[in-house]
């Protein structure tokens, strides 16, 4: 178990703070240039789209955490209403929402349905913004912690990262393949650097700055399977932060609940690598991802970089956002 002193000298090593300006509030989206975002465009050889995003409903993931719930939708007008209110139009005409869909509908063929959703933005599939985890009152980039208030994030907020799209070269490492388990890593054996290295040698692929890595534990599968939110599995272990430092992705995403294992490997420290790569990297961390088709159709045809579009939603102050990603071959 490695110690605060092993991890404040990491945090040393991987901090970009002031490397793209004090203002910056990107960190290693920066890796992204308009030739990483052409090049991914051209790994688009056969039309193949592979959404990424799990289902945002009842029976999401949340469970496991008592201070998140899964996506709530309601319905807010349907297919009942139209015919109720013109029956009833006159006696509900008190009621100003009642009387104004009453008028919309009467003598108009044309009905519509309406919705709402109610959802931790961390609920499902998300990207974690840069304000979303801090420690010793700091944000990343020495943005002040107490910037983030009941009205939202003034600084790192999901919606100062939309001019990167967030698109790029995006490298599947599936490390289920590597291990050769049968749905998921399990919880024991975090993912180490030497196996990132190991599945992308494995595939024949290259890591290079600023793509967005995605890494496959068969944690989606397996929930899948038990719908057990709450079952840990295998994730990255903390030291993967200097992998992703040295290796200046841009950001990177897991088919997981906290992309980074559940046992720290800190004494003294819960979400290490959280630490490390939002605040110290101001590298931006994707869970709930489902990579489970793109992995089949990787491993099937040998191809594991593709073109990866996943913006995400401009929730103004937002500490994350829900997203759909897709991943385009
Ligand atoms: C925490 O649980 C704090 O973060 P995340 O949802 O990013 O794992």
């Amino acid at each position: 178990m490695a110690s605060m002193s092993d991890f404040r000298r990491v945090a040393d090593n991987v901090r970009n703070w002031g490397r793209w300006g004090e203002a910056d509030e990107l960190g290693t989206l920066n890796f992204i240039t308009p030739e990483n975002v052409a090049e991914a465009a051209g790994l688009v050889k056969h039309g193949k789209v592979f959404p990424l995003g799990v289902d945002f409903g009842s029976s999401g993931p949340q469970g496991a955490f008592h201070f998140r719930q899964n996506p709530l939708h309601v319905m807010t007008i349907d297919g009942g209403d139209a015919a109720t209110l013109l029956e009833y139009g006159p006696k509900w005409l008190q009621n100003p929402a009642a009387a104004q869909l009453a008028g919309y509908f009467e003598g108009n063929p044309m009905r519509f349905n309406d919705d709402i959703i109610i959802m931790p933005l961390q609920a499902a599939t998300q990207w974690d913004a840069l304000s979303h985890v801090y420690y010793e009152d700091y944000l990343y980039n020495g943005f002040p912690a107490d910037s983030v208030t009941s009205a939202g994030a003034f600084y790192c907020g999901i919606d100062k990262v939309d001019s990167k799209g967030i698109t790029s070269r995006g490298v599947l490492l599936d490390i289920v393949r590597l291990r050769g388990v049968d749905t998921y890593c399990e919880m024991g054996n975090p993912i180490t650097p030497d196996e990132l290295d190991a599945a992308a040698k494995a595939q024949g692929v290259t890591v290079r700055r600023g793509d967005i890595v995605l890494v496959r534990t068969g944690w989606w599968a397996r929930f899948l399977e038990t719908g057990d939110g709450g079952e840990p599995g295998a994730g990255l272990d903390w030291t993967c932060a200097s992998w992703l430092h040295d290796h200046e992705v841009a950001a990177v995403a897991a088919d997981n609940l906290m992309v980074e294992n559940p046992v720290s490997g800190i004494d003294g420290a819960f979400l290490p690598m959280h630490m490390l790569c939002l605040r110290d990297m101001g590298l931006m961390l994707g869970e709930y991802w489902d990579l489970t088709a793109l992995a089949a159709d990787c491993a099937a045809d040998g191809v594991y970089e593709f073109q990866l579009v996943a913006p995400p939603l401009r929730v103004t102050g937002a500490v994350g956002s829900p997203i759909n990603p897709i991943a385009i071959k």
